[in-house]
């Protein structure tokens, strides 16, 4: 029985989520309301899209269609601009261990994002190469917790969506695996991501004897 891995990318192989959080937080504060860190962690899986109607919401602010597509944009912008300098250095503590595990033992692996600027990160920390199937935002039309991005990454990767193992930071994103029948880790707060069938604080916890148990469905 093959088994393939999924990664999330914010927050699990890079820790974007800050980033958004300041773009996000400068549009807000921009138009004259604040979000905290806790509102931050229930946009984490969400589609950009998606996350300006919340936010929006919480500031009780009301914009036209127009006025809606030019904040986004500004969003991005300055989103680009935090990320611009990433490089190899910026990923996170472990994780290039397990990737290169993987890719070294011809186990096949995805990326599962919601990011649309999933590929632009994963060139610059040098990842681009060793994905063997690349989704992200600009490939769904379903956002997490829906299982799509999931499914598809599965399905380009020809593992069968029970032999997947997908790792992510958001709780939308332990759902939606959850929902495609994978098995979820979870890398973050136990507290937060409860729903995962394995969590763990970051890649540095994870042991390679974990993974092969895992490929031999040993767990
Ligand atoms: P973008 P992931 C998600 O990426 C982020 O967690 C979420 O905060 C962000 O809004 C979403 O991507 C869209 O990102 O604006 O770059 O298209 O965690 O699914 O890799
Ligand atoms: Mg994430």
């Amino acid at each position: 029985m093959h088994k393939g891995f999924i990664f999330d990318l914010d927050g699990v192989i890079v820790d974007t989520a800050k980033f958004h959080y300041l773009a996000w937080r400068k549009l807000a504060n921009n138009l004259g309301f604040d979000i905290t860190e806790d509102q931050n962690e229930q946009l984490k899986g969400i589609s950009r899209l998606r996350s300006l109607e919340i936010i929006l919401e919480w500031g009780k602010v009301n914009l036209s269609q127009d006025q809606f597509m030019e904040q986004m944009a500004l969003k991005n912008d300055n989103y680009l601009s935090y990320i611009s300098s990433m490089t190899k250095k910026d990923l996170l503590p472990g994780v290039s261990n397990v990737i290169d595990y993987l890719s070294e033992n011809n186990i096949p692996f995805a990326l599962g994002s919601a990011s649309k600027n999933a590929r632009i990160i994963l060139e610059k920390t040098g990842l681009i190469q060793k994905f063997n199937a690349v989704v992200d935002g600009n490939d769904v039309s379903k956002a997490k917790p829906n299982p799509e991005v999931f499914l598809i990454a599965a399905s380009k990767i020809k593992i069968e969506p029970e032999n997947c193992v997908v790792f992510e930071d958001s709780v939308a994103g332990i759902q939606a695996a959850n929902k495609a029948e994978m098995i979820s880790v979870g890398i973050g707060e136990k507290d937060i991501l409860n729903e995962a069938d394995f969590i763990f604080s970051d890649f540095s916890e994870i042991k390679i004897d974990f993974i092969n148990q895992l490929i031999k469905s040993q767990i």
